[in-house]
């Protein structure tokens, strides 16, 4: 399998993280949906990171659903997803709230990084701001009530994307959220980000395997 698209991107990390939790192999390519969007567009006319080519060929896209069709080629031998219902519905709050918390950055990434100063609209990147500091907020609260577990046998598709999301926001937009508000993410993050699987993924323009 190849996974297509850049480590800067929240949700190409995400499944770049999985995959290899779930002992799942893959090359990767890091394309860019903007610097090479004509090579991009050759592989997947939609142009969406990230971009799985399957072994038979097939491509597929959107993280989640990425992430469906690893979840089934894994199993039964493993799972990122808890199976009794109390926790996978928090499993699943929380992944909500990770999720949002990448596409709001992401919004005001965008909104910085592709239109003109002039031509930026304050009412909507405080609307999207105020989305994105409610997502961290719920994230923070369910930390405290349910600590995440931060240990490679034991982190899940939560606290994939909650430490992706985190690492993404700081990384692009640290003045949007300020990090000394989240001190349960903050510290979270930084084990994870430890474990072989993030290490190996670390967010930015390489391509995974890093070296170091
Ligand atoms: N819901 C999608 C979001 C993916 C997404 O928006 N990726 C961005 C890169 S961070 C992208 O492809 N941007 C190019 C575009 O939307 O045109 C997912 O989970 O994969």
């Amino acid at each position: 399998m190849q996974l297509i698209g850049m480590l800067d991107s929240p949700y190409v990390r995400r499944v770049a993280v999985s995959f290899q939790l779930l002992g799942l192999p893959f090359a990767h390519r890091s394309l860019s949906v903007f610097r090479t969007f004509d090579e991009f567009r050759r592989i997947n006319p939609v142009v969406k990171a990230p971009t799985l080519i399957c072994d038979d060929g097939e491509v597929l896209m959107d993280s989640t659903l990425i992430l469906d069709y690893a979840e089934a080629l894994a199993s039964p031998r493993k799972t990122l997803m808890p199976g009794a219902i109390p926790q996978r519905q928090q499993a699943l709050r929380i992944i909500g709230l990770a999720l949002a918390a990448c596409e709001k950055s992401v919004q005001i990434v965008y909104e910085r990084n592709l239109r003109p100063a002039e031509k930026q609209h304050a009412p909507w990147i405080e609307r999207v701001t105020s989305q994105l500091l409610a997502a961290y907020d719920g994230l923070e609260a369910a930390c405290s009530r349910h600590p995440l577990a931060a240990s490679g046998d034991a982190i899940n598709q939560a606290g994939v994307s909650a430490a992706v999301a985190w690492q993404f926001t700081q990384r692009t937009i640290p003045d949007v959220v300020d990090a000394a508000n989240y001190p349960l993410l903050r510290a979270f993050s930084a084990q994870a980000e430890r474990l072989p699987a993030f290490a190996a993924a670390p967010h930015g323009p390489g391509t995974y395997p890093h070296p170091g």
